[in-house]
């Protein structure tokens, strides 16, 4: 029996690879989420997009989000109720500054079997086409495994520009979202996103949740429990924070952050 989600969700969802829009939290909050990032952006003296993985960590905000329970109900009816968080992504694209987002599968990089993780993509701000909202491809997640190319390109906000060289995109879905609505995306599906040609900053968070049963094809790392019991062990704990940007957390993610996006690290790279 679904917690939160119809039967017909559950089934578009696995038909197509995503689901949009679902309420998530209230304008407010999200409001108060960005002026997190430029608090941080101020104090730190860093943009908070160069925290490329588990900023959920970092901001009280952030990490309660990542443990909501309207956020994992949805979770749980989409891949089970033993959940784990293994990264997040403050995805931030200035107006009119270029950046965009290839198209991509994150199978081909994050590292996990079986493919089973959902992102969950919560809009901090508006975002539409005209901003460069996410747009996938339904049903990808069914078909191949792309090759990726590490382009570096710094337009391109993956970590290492990782794009799919040639796809047919014309039957791309644009995810428009409010602020705080979210949407759910499949591992495997092709997804990307346009430069934002609009003069305000579109903020997303990307949170990626996997069930606690699969395994790390990258050697051991750390994942955070968010929901139900880890009988696997597959996976080492991220740390808690105690309290706001925590600096040992901090330490944390800005470590794992290099791993990521250094090239002398390996990551996982799938062939057609
Ligand atoms: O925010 C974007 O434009 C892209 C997001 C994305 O690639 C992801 O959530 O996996």
């Amino acid at each position: 029996m679904p917690k939160v989600l119809t039967e017909e969700q559950i089934a578009f969802y696995h038909d197509n690879g995503y689901l949009a829009p679902l309420d998530g939290v209230d304008s407010a909050e999200t409001a108060a989420m960005c002026d997190d990032l430029d608090a941080f952006e101020r104090d730190e003296g860093m943009r908070a997009s160069a925290i490329v993985v588990k900023g959920h960590l970092c901001f009280r905000r952030s990490f309660e989000f990542s443990r909501h329970p309207k956020i994992l109900d949805v979770v749980e009816d989409l891949i089970g109720p033993n959940i784990m968080a293994l990264s997040s992504r403050f995805w931030m694209k200035p107006g009119r500054d270029g950046s965009f987002v290839s198209w991509h599968q994150d199978s081909a990089y994050f590292g996990l079997d079986p493919h089973e993780l959902v992102t969950v993509w919560l809009a901090l701000t508006d975002s539409k086409p005209e901003n460069g909202c996410v747009r996938v491809i339904p049903g990808s997640h069914k078909g191949k495994s792309y090759s990726h190319v590490e382009t570096y390109d710094e337009k391109n906000l993956l970590a290492r520009g990782q794009s799919i060289d040639e796809i047919d995109d014309s039957d791309a879905v644009d995810l428009t979202l409010r602020a705080g609505q979210f949407s759910c995306h499949h591992e495997r599906i092709v997804h990307g996103s346009a430069a934002n040609d609009t003069a305000d900053m579109r903020v997303g968070l990307g949170i990626f949740y996997f069930p606690a049963h699969v395994k790390s094809t990258l050697g051991r790392r750390p994942a955070d429990l968010v929901r139900g019991v880890d009988d696997w062990g597959n996976w080492d704990a991220d740390p808690t924070p105690t309290e706001d940007r925590d600096a040992r957390v901090l330490a944390h993610v800005l470590e794992a952050g290099e791993r990521y996006t250094n090239p002398k690290y390996r990551q996982e790279a799938e062939t057609a």
